[in-house]
C-alpha cells in the first residue's frame, strides 16, 4: 500500500472529466486500497480517483468515526434524488475552507462494486453529501464552483500565497 498525493485547488488536472472504468481487476483493486490509506491518513470521509490524478470515475467513502464503513463505487450514476439539505463541506483538494453547499438530502444510486457486481444502495444524510460531492470530482467540479466568483477567487488566492510559503520554507 501507498499513500497516494491528493491535487489542489486551482490545479487544472482537478478539472478534467473521468472516464469509464472499464475492467475490475487486480491492479485497480490495489489502487482502490491505496486511496483508503490516502483518505484515512488525511483525514476524509471521501475521496474520488480526481483527487489523486487517476481520471476514472471511481470514488469511495466512510463517513464513520471507526473506518467501519468503507464504500467503492465505480461507475456511479444517481438513480433518484429528493429533498434538499445545507451543510457546511470541506474538501482535501481545498484543503482549511468550509463552506455551505446544498445538495438532495436523500439519494438512490447504481455502481459497481470492488468485484465488479453491479449494486444499488440508498443513502442519505453525510453519506448522500459525501456521495454526491465525490461524483462532481469525477466531473471535474468542485465544491467552491457553488461559491460566489468572488469567493473562489479570494479561496484560490489564500492557497496559492499559502503554498508559495510553503515551498520557500522548504528550500530555507
Ligand atoms: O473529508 C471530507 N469531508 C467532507 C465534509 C463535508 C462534505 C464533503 C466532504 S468530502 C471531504 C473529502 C473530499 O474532499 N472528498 O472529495
Ligand atoms: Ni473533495
Amino acid at each position: 500500500m501507498a499513500k497516494l498525493k491528493i491535487l489542489e485547488f486551482p490545479d487544472p488536472r482537478l478539472r478534467t472529466k473521468a472516464t469509464p472504468v472499464e475492467v475490475v481487476d487486480d491492479n485497480l483493486r490495489a489502487f482502490i486500497g491505496d486511496m483508503f490509506e490516502t483518505m484515512y491518513a488525511a483525514p476524509g470521509i471521501g475521496l474520488a480517483a480526481t483527487q489523486v490524478d487517476l481520471h476514472k470515475r471511481l470514488l469511495i467513502t466512510d463517513v464513520t468515526a471507526d473506518k467501519s464503513e468503507p464504500h467503492v463505487l465505480i461507475n456511479p450514476e444517481i438513480l433518484e434524488r429528493d429533498g434538499v439539505t445545507i451543510s457546511d463541506e470541506g474538501c482535501l483538494s481545498v484543503p482549511g475552507y468550509y463552506e455551505e453547499v446544498e445538495r438532495a438530502e436523500h439519494i438512490r444510486v447504481r455502481f459497481i462494486d470492488r468485484q465488479g457486481e453491479a449494486q444499488e444502495m440508498e443513502a442519505e444524510g453525510l453519506l448522500a453529501i459525501c456521495i454526491q460531492h465525490e461524483m462532481d470530482h469525477l466531473d471535474g467540479k468542485l465544491f467552491v464552483d457553488y461559491l460566489s466568483e468572488a469567493k473562489r477567487q479570494r479561496i484560490r488566492k489564500k492557497l496559492l500565497k499559502e503554498r508559495r510559503h510553503q515551498s520557500a520554507a522548504v528550500v530555507l
